[in-house]
Protein backbone atom coordinates (compact mmCIF):
# COMPACT_ATOMS: atom_id res chain seq x y z
CA UNK A 1 0.00 0.00 0.00
CA UNK A 2 2.88 2.57 1.06
CA UNK A 3 5.32 1.52 -1.68
CA UNK A 4 2.17 1.89 -4.41
CA UNK A 5 1.55 5.84 -2.97
CA UNK A 6 5.44 6.17 -2.94
CA UNK A 7 5.36 5.12 -6.25
CA UNK A 8 2.43 7.23 -7.65
CA UNK A 9 3.34 10.34 -6.04
CA UNK A 10 7.31 9.48 -7.67
CA UNK A 11 5.93 8.90 -11.15
CA UNK A 12 4.16 12.28 -10.73
CA UNK A 13 6.75 14.38 -9.61
CA UNK A 14 8.62 13.02 -12.79
CA UNK A 15 5.32 13.91 -15.13
CA UNK A 16 5.31 17.01 -13.41
CA UNK A 17 8.80 18.24 -14.20
CA UNK A 18 8.95 16.77 -17.44
CA UNK A 19 5.82 17.33 -18.40
CA UNK A 20 3.93 20.05 -16.66
CA UNK A 21 6.91 22.20 -15.89
CA UNK A 22 8.23 22.67 -19.31
CA UNK A 23 11.25 24.70 -20.17
CA UNK A 24 12.68 27.57 -18.63
CA UNK A 25 13.91 30.68 -20.61
CA UNK A 26 17.34 31.17 -19.24
CA UNK A 27 18.06 33.84 -21.40
CA UNK A 28 19.72 36.87 -19.82
CA UNK A 29 18.91 39.53 -22.32
CA UNK A 30 18.53 42.99 -20.70
CA UNK A 31 15.86 45.50 -22.29
CA UNK A 32 17.03 48.52 -20.31
CA UNK A 33 16.18 51.52 -22.25
CA UNK A 34 13.50 49.66 -23.75
CA UNK A 35 9.82 50.02 -23.51
CA UNK A 36 7.68 46.83 -23.50
CA UNK A 37 3.42 47.40 -23.79
CA UNK A 38 1.53 44.11 -22.58
CA UNK A 39 -2.46 43.74 -22.60
CA UNK A 40 -3.60 41.68 -19.49
CA UNK A 41 -0.75 42.32 -17.76
CA UNK A 42 -2.51 42.45 -14.29
CA UNK A 43 -3.20 38.56 -14.20
CA UNK A 44 -1.94 35.47 -15.16
CA UNK A 45 0.86 34.53 -17.32
CA UNK A 46 1.00 38.43 -18.89
CA UNK A 47 1.85 39.54 -15.14
CA UNK A 48 4.31 36.59 -14.53
CA UNK A 49 6.02 37.62 -17.98
CA UNK A 50 5.67 41.59 -16.77
CA UNK A 51 7.43 40.65 -13.70
CA UNK A 52 10.30 39.09 -15.54
CA UNK A 53 10.75 42.09 -18.08
CA UNK A 54 10.83 44.35 -15.43
CA UNK A 55 13.26 42.75 -13.93
CA UNK A 56 15.25 43.06 -17.02
CA UNK A 57 15.60 46.66 -16.60
CA UNK A 58 12.29 47.59 -19.34
CA UNK A 59 9.82 50.27 -18.78
CA UNK A 60 6.71 47.88 -18.43
CA UNK A 61 3.10 49.29 -19.17
CA UNK A 62 0.27 47.21 -18.48
CA UNK A 63 -2.82 47.71 -20.63
CA UNK A 64 -5.92 46.40 -18.52
CA UNK A 65 -9.71 47.14 -18.74
CA UNK A 66 -9.74 47.40 -14.61
CA UNK A 67 -8.21 50.60 -12.76
CA UNK A 68 -8.03 48.74 -9.56
CA UNK A 69 -6.72 45.58 -10.81
CA UNK A 70 -4.01 47.17 -13.09
CA UNK A 71 -2.76 49.46 -10.13
CA UNK A 72 -2.31 46.70 -7.62
CA UNK A 73 -0.77 44.44 -10.46
CA UNK A 74 1.50 47.51 -11.09
CA UNK A 75 2.23 47.32 -7.06
CA UNK A 76 3.04 43.92 -6.95
CA UNK A 77 5.16 44.22 -10.28
CA UNK A 78 7.31 47.10 -8.66
CA UNK A 79 7.99 45.37 -5.35
CA UNK A 80 9.19 42.19 -6.97
CA UNK A 81 10.74 43.50 -9.66
CA UNK A 82 12.84 46.26 -7.62
CA UNK A 83 11.88 48.18 -10.41
CA UNK A 84 9.81 51.55 -10.57
CA UNK A 85 9.32 52.17 -14.44
CA UNK A 86 6.06 50.21 -14.18
CA UNK A 87 2.84 51.38 -15.49
CA UNK A 88 -1.23 51.10 -15.69
CA UNK A 89 -2.89 52.38 -18.47
CA UNK A 90 -6.70 51.66 -19.10
CA UNK A 91 -7.29 49.23 -22.15
CA UNK A 92 -10.84 47.83 -22.87
CA UNK A 93 -10.40 45.16 -25.80
CA UNK A 94 -13.94 45.44 -26.29
CA UNK A 95 -14.38 48.24 -27.53
CA UNK A 96 -12.61 49.62 -30.55
CA UNK A 97 -13.26 52.70 -29.34
CA UNK A 98 -11.15 52.30 -26.46
CA UNK A 99 -8.30 51.04 -28.43
CA UNK A 100 -8.30 54.31 -30.62
CA UNK A 101 -8.23 56.20 -27.02
CA UNK A 102 -5.85 53.97 -26.00
CA UNK A 103 -3.11 54.10 -28.52
CA UNK A 104 -3.41 58.20 -29.13
CA UNK A 105 -2.58 58.79 -25.33
CA UNK A 106 -0.10 56.32 -25.91
CA UNK A 107 1.71 57.20 -28.57
CA UNK A 108 1.41 60.83 -26.73
CA UNK A 109 2.68 59.80 -23.74
CA UNK A 110 5.40 57.18 -24.61
CA UNK A 111 8.40 57.61 -27.04
CA UNK A 112 9.24 54.05 -27.72
CA UNK A 113 7.86 51.23 -28.13
CA UNK A 114 10.30 48.03 -28.25
CA UNK A 115 8.28 44.88 -27.29
CA UNK A 116 4.41 44.83 -28.07
CA UNK A 117 2.46 42.00 -26.48
CA UNK A 118 -0.76 40.84 -27.20
CA UNK A 119 -1.87 38.97 -24.39
CA UNK A 120 -4.96 39.76 -23.04
CA UNK A 121 -7.49 36.95 -23.66
CA UNK A 122 -10.97 35.67 -22.87
CA UNK A 123 -12.76 32.13 -22.80
CA UNK A 124 -16.21 33.14 -22.90
CA UNK A 125 -19.48 33.53 -24.57
CA UNK A 126 -20.99 37.34 -24.95
CA UNK A 127 -20.54 40.42 -27.20
CA UNK A 128 -18.52 43.23 -27.14
CA UNK A 129 -19.52 46.34 -26.70
CA UNK A 130 -19.51 46.97 -30.94
CA UNK A 131 -22.05 43.89 -31.01
CA UNK A 132 -19.00 41.55 -31.83
CA UNK A 133 -18.30 38.16 -30.67
CA UNK A 134 -16.87 38.74 -27.45
CA UNK A 135 -13.51 36.43 -28.06
CA UNK A 136 -12.96 37.26 -31.54
CA UNK A 137 -12.72 40.74 -30.95
CA UNK A 138 -10.82 40.70 -27.16
CA UNK A 139 -8.15 37.96 -28.25
CA UNK A 140 -8.03 38.77 -32.34
CA UNK A 141 -9.48 42.14 -33.93
CA UNK A 142 -8.71 44.50 -31.05
CA UNK A 143 -5.37 43.40 -30.84
CA UNK A 144 -4.84 43.85 -34.58
CA UNK A 145 -6.23 47.12 -34.18
CA UNK A 146 -3.90 48.01 -31.69
CA UNK A 147 -1.08 46.64 -33.44
CA UNK A 148 -1.74 48.89 -36.93
CA UNK A 149 -1.93 51.89 -34.49
CA UNK A 150 1.33 51.48 -33.09
CA UNK A 151 2.86 49.89 -35.88
CA UNK A 152 4.65 53.07 -37.03
CA UNK A 153 5.98 53.66 -33.08
CA UNK A 154 7.56 49.70 -33.95
CA UNK A 155 9.18 50.43 -36.80
CA UNK A 156 11.11 53.41 -35.32
CA UNK A 157 11.97 51.49 -32.62
CA UNK A 158 13.37 48.67 -34.52
CA UNK A 159 14.23 46.61 -34.09
CA UNK A 160 11.29 45.44 -32.08
CA UNK A 161 8.92 42.57 -31.90
CA UNK A 162 5.06 41.64 -31.72
CA UNK A 163 4.60 38.88 -29.78
CA UNK A 164 1.09 37.14 -29.84
CA UNK A 165 -0.22 34.72 -27.37
CA UNK A 166 -2.08 32.26 -28.87
CA UNK A 167 -2.98 28.40 -28.13
CA UNK A 168 -2.93 25.06 -29.00
CA UNK A 169 -6.64 25.60 -28.71
CA UNK A 170 -6.62 26.23 -32.44
CA UNK A 171 -6.37 22.81 -33.20
CA UNK A 172 -10.66 23.08 -32.60
CA UNK A 173 -10.55 26.16 -34.53
CA UNK A 174 -11.76 27.18 -37.58
CA UNK A 175 -12.43 30.46 -39.60
CA UNK A 176 -16.20 30.76 -40.80
CA UNK A 177 -15.74 34.40 -42.38
CA UNK A 178 -19.66 34.28 -42.35
CA UNK A 179 -19.85 33.34 -38.61
CA UNK A 180 -16.74 34.34 -36.66
CA UNK A 181 -17.39 37.67 -35.57
CA UNK A 182 -21.11 37.02 -34.44
CA UNK A 183 -22.04 36.84 -30.70
CA UNK A 184 -22.52 33.61 -29.24
CA UNK A 185 -24.65 32.49 -26.11
CA UNK A 186 -24.03 29.10 -24.42
CA UNK A 187 -20.90 28.10 -22.79
CA UNK A 188 -19.85 25.53 -25.64
CA UNK A 189 -19.82 28.21 -28.45
CA UNK A 190 -17.67 30.39 -26.14
CA UNK A 191 -15.50 27.94 -26.16
CA UNK A 192 -15.20 27.03 -29.98
CA UNK A 193 -15.31 30.98 -30.29
CA UNK A 194 -12.17 30.62 -28.05
CA UNK A 195 -10.47 28.16 -30.72
CA UNK A 196 -11.46 30.38 -33.45
CA UNK A 197 -9.83 33.47 -32.00
CA UNK A 198 -7.01 31.41 -31.25
CA UNK A 199 -6.28 30.10 -34.53
CA UNK A 200 -6.78 33.83 -36.48
CA UNK A 201 -3.93 35.17 -33.59
CA UNK A 202 -1.72 32.39 -35.51
CA UNK A 203 -2.81 33.26 -39.01
CA UNK A 204 -2.33 36.67 -38.36
CA UNK A 205 1.17 36.65 -36.88
CA UNK A 206 1.85 34.56 -40.56
CA UNK A 207 0.30 37.95 -42.15
CA UNK A 208 1.79 40.49 -40.35
CA UNK A 209 5.38 38.83 -40.34
CA UNK A 210 5.22 38.82 -44.65
CA UNK A 211 4.09 42.70 -44.03
CA UNK A 212 6.42 43.16 -42.17
CA UNK A 213 9.42 41.90 -44.04
CA UNK A 214 12.22 44.71 -44.44
CA UNK A 215 11.22 47.07 -41.32
CA UNK A 216 13.51 45.13 -38.72
CA UNK A 217 9.71 44.55 -36.73
CA UNK A 218 9.41 40.73 -36.00
CA UNK A 219 6.19 38.71 -34.69
CA UNK A 220 6.03 35.42 -32.94
CA UNK A 221 2.55 33.49 -32.18
CA UNK A 222 3.02 31.01 -29.16
CA UNK A 223 1.21 28.54 -26.98
CA UNK A 224 2.05 29.11 -22.94
CA UNK A 225 1.38 25.24 -22.21
CA UNK A 226 -1.55 24.74 -19.65
CA UNK A 227 -1.39 27.84 -17.00
CA UNK A 228 -3.16 27.56 -14.08
CA UNK A 229 -4.72 31.19 -14.21
CA UNK A 230 -7.96 33.14 -14.18
CA UNK A 231 -8.93 32.63 -18.06
CA UNK A 232 -10.96 29.07 -17.30
CA UNK A 233 -13.11 30.74 -14.15
CA UNK A 234 -15.92 31.28 -16.28
CA UNK A 235 -17.17 27.88 -16.59
CA UNK A 236 -19.80 26.00 -15.19
CA UNK A 237 -19.65 25.83 -11.60
CA UNK A 238 -19.71 22.59 -11.86
CA UNK A 239 -17.19 22.06 -14.22
CA UNK A 240 -14.95 24.14 -12.13
CA UNK A 241 -15.28 21.98 -8.98
CA UNK A 242 -14.26 19.63 -11.23
CA UNK A 243 -11.30 21.34 -12.54
CA UNK A 244 -9.64 22.99 -9.82
CA UNK A 245 -7.54 19.59 -8.91
CA UNK A 246 -7.15 18.60 -12.36
CA UNK A 247 -5.52 22.39 -12.98
CA UNK A 248 -3.75 22.04 -9.72
CA UNK A 249 -2.22 18.54 -9.84
CA UNK A 250 -1.65 19.14 -14.50
CA UNK A 251 -1.72 22.73 -15.23
CA UNK A 252 1.37 24.90 -15.29
CA UNK A 253 2.04 27.84 -12.69
CA UNK A 254 1.78 31.35 -14.10
CA UNK A 255 5.27 31.57 -13.99
CA UNK A 256 6.17 28.17 -15.89
CA UNK A 257 3.73 29.30 -18.49
CA UNK A 258 5.41 32.69 -18.79
CA UNK A 259 8.67 31.29 -20.14
CA UNK A 260 7.92 31.01 -23.85
CA UNK A 261 6.29 34.54 -23.82
CA UNK A 262 9.04 35.51 -22.16
CA UNK A 263 11.70 33.43 -24.78
CA UNK A 264 9.74 35.12 -27.97
CA UNK A 265 10.01 38.32 -26.06
CA UNK A 266 14.08 38.39 -25.65
CA UNK A 267 15.61 35.76 -27.24
CA UNK A 268 18.12 37.06 -29.44
CA UNK A 269 18.65 35.33 -32.79
CA UNK A 270 15.06 34.14 -33.40
CA UNK A 271 14.54 36.67 -36.27
CA UNK A 272 14.49 34.44 -39.12
CA UNK A 273 11.65 32.79 -37.69
CA UNK A 274 9.08 35.67 -37.82
CA UNK A 275 5.82 34.72 -38.31
CA UNK A 276 6.31 31.27 -36.63
CA UNK A 277 4.57 29.60 -33.55
CA UNK A 278 6.35 28.56 -30.61
CA UNK A 279 5.62 26.19 -27.48
CA UNK A 280 8.02 25.47 -24.84
CA UNK A 281 10.93 27.80 -25.64
CA UNK A 282 11.28 26.22 -29.24
CA UNK A 283 9.64 26.38 -32.57
CA UNK A 284 6.94 24.49 -33.28
CA UNK A 285 4.45 23.57 -36.10
CA UNK A 286 1.18 24.57 -35.62
CA UNK A 287 -1.82 22.49 -37.38
CA UNK A 288 -1.50 22.71 -41.30
CA UNK A 289 -4.94 24.58 -41.19
CA UNK A 290 -2.79 27.61 -38.93
CA UNK A 291 -0.44 27.68 -42.01
CA UNK A 292 -2.64 28.50 -44.75
CA UNK A 293 -1.17 31.73 -46.07
CA UNK A 294 -4.37 31.66 -48.03
CA UNK A 295 -6.80 32.13 -45.47
CA UNK A 296 -4.28 33.90 -43.55
CA UNK A 297 -4.17 37.16 -46.20
CA UNK A 298 -8.15 37.30 -46.45
CA UNK A 299 -8.60 37.24 -42.44
CA UNK A 300 -5.74 39.74 -42.83
CA UNK A 301 -8.31 42.02 -45.14
CA UNK A 302 -11.36 41.22 -43.51
CA UNK A 303 -9.87 41.62 -39.82
CA UNK A 304 -8.43 45.62 -41.52
CA UNK A 305 -12.33 46.07 -42.93
CA UNK A 306 -14.26 45.46 -39.16
CA UNK A 307 -11.39 47.11 -37.57
CA UNK A 308 -12.37 50.33 -39.52
N1 LIG B 1 -4.21 29.56 -19.14
C1 LIG B 1 -3.97 28.71 -20.12
O1 LIG B 1 -3.94 27.49 -19.92
C2 LIG B 1 -3.75 29.22 -21.51
C3 LIG B 1 -3.49 28.30 -22.54
C4 LIG B 1 -3.28 28.76 -23.82
C5 LIG B 1 -3.31 30.12 -24.07
N2 LIG B 1 -3.59 31.01 -23.07
C6 LIG B 1 -3.65 32.45 -23.40
O2 LIG B 1 -2.89 33.20 -22.48
C7 LIG B 1 -3.35 34.54 -22.47
C8 LIG B 1 -3.40 35.06 -21.04
O3 LIG B 1 -4.37 34.35 -20.31
P1 LIG B 1 -4.19 33.84 -18.82
O4 LIG B 1 -4.24 32.37 -18.86
O5 LIG B 1 -3.06 34.49 -18.17
O6 LIG B 1 -5.61 34.29 -18.18
P2 LIG B 1 -6.02 35.45 -17.18
O7 LIG B 1 -5.27 35.34 -15.90
O8 LIG B 1 -7.51 35.43 -17.14
O9 LIG B 1 -5.54 36.76 -17.92
C9 LIG B 1 -6.25 37.32 -18.98
C10 LIG B 1 -5.99 38.80 -19.01
O10 LIG B 1 -6.75 39.38 -20.07
C11 LIG B 1 -7.43 40.51 -19.57
N3 LIG B 1 -8.64 40.87 -20.32
C12 LIG B 1 -9.74 40.11 -20.50
N4 LIG B 1 -10.67 40.81 -21.18
C13 LIG B 1 -10.14 42.02 -21.42
C14 LIG B 1 -10.62 43.20 -22.04
N5 LIG B 1 -11.84 43.27 -22.55
N6 LIG B 1 -9.81 44.28 -22.11
C15 LIG B 1 -8.58 44.24 -21.57
N7 LIG B 1 -8.07 43.16 -20.95
C16 LIG B 1 -8.84 42.07 -20.87
C17 LIG B 1 -7.76 40.13 -18.15
O11 LIG B 1 -8.12 41.26 -17.40
P3 LIG B 1 -9.03 41.13 -16.07
O12 LIG B 1 -8.11 40.74 -14.96
O13 LIG B 1 -9.60 42.51 -15.91
O14 LIG B 1 -10.07 40.09 -16.33
C18 LIG B 1 -6.45 39.50 -17.73
O15 LIG B 1 -5.51 40.47 -17.38
C19 LIG B 1 -4.70 34.53 -23.17
O16 LIG B 1 -4.55 35.09 -24.46
C20 LIG B 1 -5.02 33.06 -23.29
O17 LIG B 1 -5.80 32.78 -24.43
C21 LIG B 1 -3.80 30.59 -21.80
C1 LIG C 1 -12.40 46.21 -10.74
O1 LIG C 1 -11.84 45.18 -9.98
C2 LIG C 1 -12.24 45.21 -8.60
C3 LIG C 1 -11.42 44.16 -7.87
O2 LIG C 1 -11.46 42.91 -8.54
C4 LIG C 1 -13.74 45.02 -8.50
O3 LIG C 1 -14.14 45.06 -7.14
C5 LIG C 1 -14.44 46.12 -9.29
O4 LIG C 1 -15.83 45.91 -9.31
C6 LIG C 1 -13.91 46.18 -10.72
N1 LIG C 1 -14.44 47.36 -11.40
C7 LIG C 1 -15.10 47.29 -12.54
C8 LIG C 1 -15.55 48.59 -13.11
O5 LIG C 1 -15.32 46.24 -13.11
C1 LIG D 1 21.97 32.39 -20.30
C2 LIG D 1 21.72 32.10 -21.73
O1 LIG D 1 21.21 31.06 -22.12
N1 LIG D 1 22.10 33.05 -22.58
C3 LIG D 1 21.96 32.90 -24.02
C4 LIG D 1 21.05 33.96 -24.56
O2 LIG D 1 21.00 33.93 -25.97
C5 LIG D 1 22.26 34.16 -26.59
C6 LIG D 1 22.03 34.23 -28.07
O3 LIG D 1 21.30 33.14 -28.55
C7 LIG D 1 23.22 33.03 -26.18
O4 LIG D 1 24.50 33.24 -26.78
C8 LIG D 1 23.34 33.01 -24.67
O5 LIG D 1 24.13 31.93 -24.27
Amino acid sequence: MLAGLALLLGLYVLFYYNVVKGRRCRNETSLRGKTVLITGGNSGIGKAAAIDLARRGARVILACRNKTRGESAVYDIRRESGNNGVLFMNLNLASLKSVRAFAEVFLKSEPRLDILINNAGVLSAGQSEDGLNLAFQVNHLSHCLLTRLLLDRLKRCAPSRVVVVASDAHRSGKIDFENIHKPVATKWKGFLSYCNSKLANILYARELANQLEGTGVTCYALHPGLVNTHLFSSLADWLSTLFLPISWLFFRSPTDGAQTLIYCATQEGIEGFSGRYFANCQLKEPRPHARDDGVAKKLWEFTEKMGG
